[in-house]
């Protein structure tokens, strides 16, 4: 009897231990704003792995997906409610969570230079308040967008012509005489199958990962702004962890954004190549038509972003610009 007391005693505390340890290890719930093993969550993918290795018995990501599991431009709130812990997703997805989010496609300095110059800090303090977010990492950030085209254009005018947008185009595109159709990603194939637009923004890379370049026959150049996908973390969430698991969470967010520079040139340059290779033909605005090109696309987007923020956006035109 009491060597069975004795038994059961140990077995119960043994129980308590494995509890105890358990408990220990924090499980994050994380997703991701672009299909799964993508481009644009490849770089978000490799920081899971990263934690999940460093981070053994200690911290987990559980990564839940991508756009099967939650609609892309959902992302922003779910992670500012706390649905999910860290998040995978660009500011165009979620300027319903607040407006200020989308300028970041008009950085003109590197993040590194961001993080000194004050523009970094100004932009997480607006996460911290209207988010209730911590801003991790860029994981792209190196990256311009690009019209893409299945009717030829000779000049910077896309008048009669609908195309299919985000945020991140909308002023821009509307400037240049379009009409615009916002869709997500998801949509895209089937809208240029359809006839239901003649065209779409995105970045350099990416459209092969979604069949795109199959309905895609020209590309327009120079590429404007500068995509931008960051990893982003609720706030409370993070304000539970302990030194330990925040160390491992920011070491690997910092090896992303140092080396998304290099990971964004290698897909740019591969997919350039490609598009060559599949017969997509460039449609290039050159010397001083480029430039009024790159003014009009910048002008267009700050004075969108000025009315819609006119405290913040003229200071984040401050902190983005590049110095004349
Ligand atoms: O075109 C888009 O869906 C978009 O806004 C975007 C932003 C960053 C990376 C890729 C796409």
């Amino acid at each position: 009897m009491l060597r069975s007391l004795g038994i059961a005693a140990a077995a119960l505390m043994l129980v308590a231990t494995t509890t105890r340890a358990r408990a220990q290890e924090v499980v994050l719930k994380g997703i991701t704003a672009f299909s799964e093993k993508t481009l644009n969550s490849r770089g978000f993918e490799r920081f899971i792995d990263m934690v999940n290795s460093e981070g053994r018995g200690k911290i987990r990501i559980d990564y839940v997906g991508g756009p099967k599991a939650m609609p892309p431009f959902e992302v922003g709130n779910a992670l500012k409610a706390g649905v999910v812990d860290i998040a995978n997703v660009t500011g165009a997805y979620y300027t319903n969570v607040f407006p200020e989010s989308d300028a970041w496609k008009l950085t003109q300095r590197s993040m590194a230079e961001l993080r000194m110059n004050g523009g970094f800090d100004y932009m997480a303090k607006i996460y911290d308040e209207k988010m209730n977010a911590i801003f991790l990492a860029r994981q792209i950030g190196n990256t311009p967008f690009h019209i893409y085209l299945t009717k030829p254009i000779t000049k910077p005018d896309l008048t009669g012509l609908k195309i299919r947008i985000t945020p991140v185009y909308r002023d821009f595109f509307t400037a240049l005489g379009a009409t615009v159709v916002q869709t997500a990603p998801g949509e895209v194939y089937t809208a240029l199958e359809r006839g239901v637009v003649d065209g779409y923004g995105w970045p350099t890379a990416g459209i092969f990962d979604l069949g795109w370049h199959e309905k895609t026959k020209y590309r327009v150049d120079p590429g404007f702004y500068t995509a931008e996908v960051s990893i982003l973390m609720n706030k409370t969430s993070w304000s539970k962890l302990d030194d330990a698991q925040r160390k491992i969470i920011t070491a690997a967010a910092a090896r992303i954004e140092e080396d998304s520079a290099a990971y964004e040139a290698e897909a740019n340059a591969a997919d350039i190549q490609r598009m060559k290779q599949v017969g997509i033909q460039t449609i290039e605005f050159k010397g001083a038509d480029g430039e009024a090109y790159l003014a009009q696309a910048y002008a267009a987007a700050w004075a969108g972003m000025v009315k819609q923020s006119p405290v913040h956006g003229p200071k984040l035109r401050e902190f983005f610009s590049r110095s004349k």
